[in-house]
């Protein structure tokens, strides 16, 4: 076979990296075309001051940018300065501590510094001013354009050309492929593959061929100062930030560059670039928003006080691009086969997501997990250009801030909404946005258990001041009273889809591990593995009827992962179900005694048994229930359609008064499912894992037929690390997630999500460790500036033998 043609539009960092990255893999047949010269193009990468911070709360983007150093380095174009981020406030210095704990956990040299010490590694900075410094001596300054021209030249080297002030209008398409593009000067390149990697003028492009890409090209302040008398132009001083200002700075010879972000949000209008960057040395300038910078400037003197001694010489306001949750924008257009994009990516991620797509495109799997970078990674809600503008500015203005990891999104709000939603509020919810729903956290409802519950030995213990913030120990008292009696929990945002038609139940045994195909009214366990064998997501699959299935998800990149699979014959009818429908947990051991009342079936454990589904009514309403329990309890998920939803609730809560049954929150279902041993996808595994690591080894069925990943699991090594719960010692001590984890002295792995279990009183996490650490064995974990100890502990730590679940 001829090898196919790629297209990409683009030759900043991410297109020169990615036609690097492509023809390393064989496909040779690439052209990168840009509308400016080569290869200061007049994109973002011409004038980017290349700063590379690796630290970052998400491991896979830690990742991407040590594969950047590390190619940057190898091609001569990055000078390994270190990087130093300074506290002047007690909370910056405690979230130095968490960053360095991140940087632990992926594996980043790193240390925290006093005050003195920075001075010693910064002698600009004044200590006086300063409590501590972060400081990762591999971090530093990439060489931008010079890496872009390096890796260009390996690309021309295996016969990759490139194109300057060529640039693409249309990208041509003929029965949902891509067929190539066309040029403004009316040239047709064909293609078989177009990857656009046009940075912030990716959106507009995206726009002419249907797809939504979800960024705002914003402008951002950078000044370069004139000489610094006390610079010595031949030191090589670390890049530096001081996040408490929303600044940070490197250093030019004698003078010192200087980036805020502390100004007024300002997005570009694409529409008016042409005119408003008139003038400017290039597109993606803007004239500087001098004003702005006078608080900047008056900072920097303060931190750095030889600055007084100069002035600002060189200045501009910088395009780049922002997205709702600051991670890029990767994937192929579902609607148009070979449509690519690569875009808002930092000079600091390039060559790690070059490297990553361009497995993707040519191997079909990237070779790291992606799934926060996804394309598809955003509720149709949250592809509204008023959603997409409203969360990347306020990622402007959070670039530098102190994130809880709890902390939800504060604007846009009420966007999606459960029929219970008035009674929650009635209930005193305190509602978590999160896939653009209402969640309740947990409910002051609630606190008049707490006497009853305190009285009957129940601990709250104290929180420190970081972990107590989005959290109350209401949630406690919900969990302890799932455990005891029963409560409701709105389900409503569990993604959901129909699978149906005559090719329904093929479609779903060779998409997923388990098996599937048992009797209407079975309910499975299954999970979506990518074709190296990582975990794409966990479902449960119900059969309705023979042609009929609901299938529980995660969000809407299962959505994608089967719409992309689908039979093209329409055999196999896909229909997102979530909204127009709604779902609560009612869970607890007196689960059955409120329920049953209300059901014409039978719902004994003999008539109705664990994972099966039943459609039946509650009263006059009609819903589908499943024998299902993420809170690990006695009862049932009962599903209807939204417009019983009231009626569902005032129902149960009616027959409930009798068995004194509450609403429960998110924090105490969390809780509850680390007790029971269950994971969620995105935190706890992704694709990076094989279910066997991951302790899901029970849901895949090898000896079925064949399903994807099925080949990858047969030649796949023991797995060097295991998911295990851990317990900690210390009643009041409490982690969150992220955190590094020792084992004999050495960081080993890490915690991946964390909750209070009320019922053995203590707090339990996930952590990834080396397989051979074995329940029993003591761990220590880094929390911001303490370290807990913690035993690994058998799973699950309750109701191993399934009698509770069961009865
Ligand atoms: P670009 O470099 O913009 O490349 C896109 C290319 O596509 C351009 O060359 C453009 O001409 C071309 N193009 C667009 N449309 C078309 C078309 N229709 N046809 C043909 N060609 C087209 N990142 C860091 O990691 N560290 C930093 O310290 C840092 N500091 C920054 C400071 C400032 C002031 C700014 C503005 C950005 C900074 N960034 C930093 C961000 C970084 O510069 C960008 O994220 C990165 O350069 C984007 O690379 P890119 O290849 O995606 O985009
Ligand atoms: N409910 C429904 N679908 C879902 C979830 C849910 N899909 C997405 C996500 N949550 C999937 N996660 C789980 C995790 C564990 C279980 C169910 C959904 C579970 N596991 C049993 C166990 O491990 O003991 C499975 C037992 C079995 O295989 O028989 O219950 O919350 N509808």
């Amino acid at each position: 076979m001829t090898q196919p043609r790629v297209v990409i539009i683009g030759a900043g960092i991410v297109g020169t990296a990615l036609a690097d990255e492509i023809t390393a893999l064989g496909w040779t047949d690439v052209t990168v075309a840009d509308r400016g010269p080569l290869f200061r193009t007049g994109g973002s990468t011409s004038h980017a001051p290349g700063l590379v911070f690796q630290t970052n709360g998400s491991k896979t983007m830690a990742e991407l940018a040590r594969y950047t150093v590390e190619k940057f380095g190898a091609l001569d174009a990055f000078d390994a300065v270190g990087g130093l981020e300074v506290a002047t406030t007690p909370e910056r210095w405690v979230e130095l501590h968490r960053r360095h704990g991140w940087a632990k956990a992926w594996g980043i040299e790193s240390r925290l510094l006093d005050a003195q010490a920075c001075a010693e590694l910064h002698p600009l900075v004044d200590p006086d001013l300063i409590i501590g410094g972060f400081h990762t001596p591999t971090d530093g300054l990439a060489l931008a354009v010079r890496a872009a021209e390096a890796q260009a030249r390996r690309a021309v080297e295996r016969g990759a050309r490139f194109l300057a002030y060529c640039e693409v209008v249309e990208i041509l398409e003929s029965d949902g492929r891509v067929t190539g593009v066309r040029t403004a000067d009316g040239q047709e390149l064909p293609a078989d593959i177009v990857v656009c990697a046009a940075g912030f003028w990716g959106a507009e492009l995206g726009r002419k061929v249907g797809l939504t890409v979800p960024l705002v090209p914003m402008a951002h302040q950078f000044a370069k100062t004139g000489a610094v008398p006390a610079l010595d132009s031949a030191a090589r001083l670390p890049i530096l930030r001081h996040q408490d200002a929303d600044l940070y700075y490197r250093t030019y010879g004698d003078r010192i560059g200087i980036g805020y972000y502390g100004h007024t949000p300002r997005p570009v209008d694409i529409g008016t670039l042409t005119e408003d960057s008139a003038g400017e040395p290039m597109p993606s300038m803007l004239p500087f928003t001098t004003a702005e910078f006078e608080p900047a400037w008056a900072e920097s003197v303060r931190l750095l006080p030889a600055l007084a001694d100069t002035k600002v010489d060189e200045a501009f306001d910088g395009i780049f691009s922002f997205t709702p949750d600051g991670f890029p924008i990767l994937g192929e257009h579902r609607d148009l086969a070979g449509c690519w994009v690569a875009e808002a990516v930092w000079v600091t991620h390039s060559a790690g997501v070059a490297r990553a797509v361009a497995h993707w495109i040519v191997e079909g799997t990237p070779d790291i997990d992606l799934h926060e970078c996804d394309l598809y990674r955003f509720e149709d809600a949250a592809r509204s250009p008023e959603f997409i503008r409203r969360t990347s500015v306020q990622a402007f203005v959070e670039v530098y801030d102190i994130l809880h990891p709890h902390q939800y999104r504060s604007a846009p709000r009420n966007v999606r909404t459960s029929p219970f939603f008035d009674r929650h509020r009635e209930l005193g919810a305190f509602f978590f946005e999160g896939g653009c729903w209402e969640r309740p956290a947990w409910f002051e409802a609630n606190r008049a258990l707490l006497p009853e519950l305190a009285a009957d030995g129940l601990e709250f213990p104290r929180r420190d001041d970081w972990s107590s913030r989005f959290y109350s120990p209401l949630s406690i008292a919900e969990a302890r009273w799932t455990r005891t009696h029963v409560a409701l929990y709105d389900m409503t945002p569990l993604t959901r889809y129909e699978v149906s038609g005559r090719g329904a139940a093929d479609f779903l045994q060779r998409m997923t591990t388990n098996d599937v195909g048992r009797k209407p009214g079975a309910v499975t366990y299954t999970l979506l593995l990518d074709d190296n064998g990582g975990i794409r997501s966990d479902l449960t699959v119900a059969r309705l009827s023979e042609h009929h299935f609901q299938v529980g998800a995660n969000g809407p990149l299962d959505f994608d992962w089967f719409a992309r699979h689908l039979p093209g014959d329409g055999s196999v009818i896909l229909r997102d179900i979530t909204g127009g429908t709604c779902c609560l947990g009612v869970w607890g051991p007196d689960a059955r005694a409120m329920v049953q009342p209300l059901c014409p079936d039978d719902l004994s454990h003999r008539a109705f048994g664990y994972f099966k589904a039943l459609r039946t009514y509650l009263g006059s309403i009609p819903v589908t229930m499943l024998r299902v329990s993420y809170v690990g309890e006695l009862g049932w998920e009962i599903y209807t359609g939204a417009e019983h939803g009231a009626a569902l609730w005032d129902l149960l809560w009616e027959a409930g008064r009798a068995h004194r049954v509450i609403a429960a929150g998110r924090i105490a279902f969390n809780s509850l499912r680390l007790e029971k041993g269950y994971r969620s996808w995105g935190a706890d595994m992704t694709a990076e894992h094989t279910p066997e690591a991951a302790g899901l080894g029970f849901a895949v069925r090898m000896s079925k037929q064949s399903f994807t990943g099925k080949q990858a699991l047969e030649s796949a090594a023991p797995p060097g690390k295991t998911l295990r719960t851990v317990v900690l010692d210390d009643p009041h001590a409490v982690v969150l997630g992220k955190e590094p984890v020792s084992v004999r002295g050495a960081v080993a792995g890490y915690v991946t999500s964390a909750g209070y279990s009320a019922t053995i009183g203590r707090c339990l996490a996930y952590a990834w460790l080396p397989s051979d650490v074995q329940p029993g064995d003591e761990v220590e974990i880094d929390y911001l500036t303490q370290r807990f100890t913690a035993r690994v502990h058998t799973e699950p730590v309750v109701d191993p033998d399934m009698t509770l679940i069961r009865r």
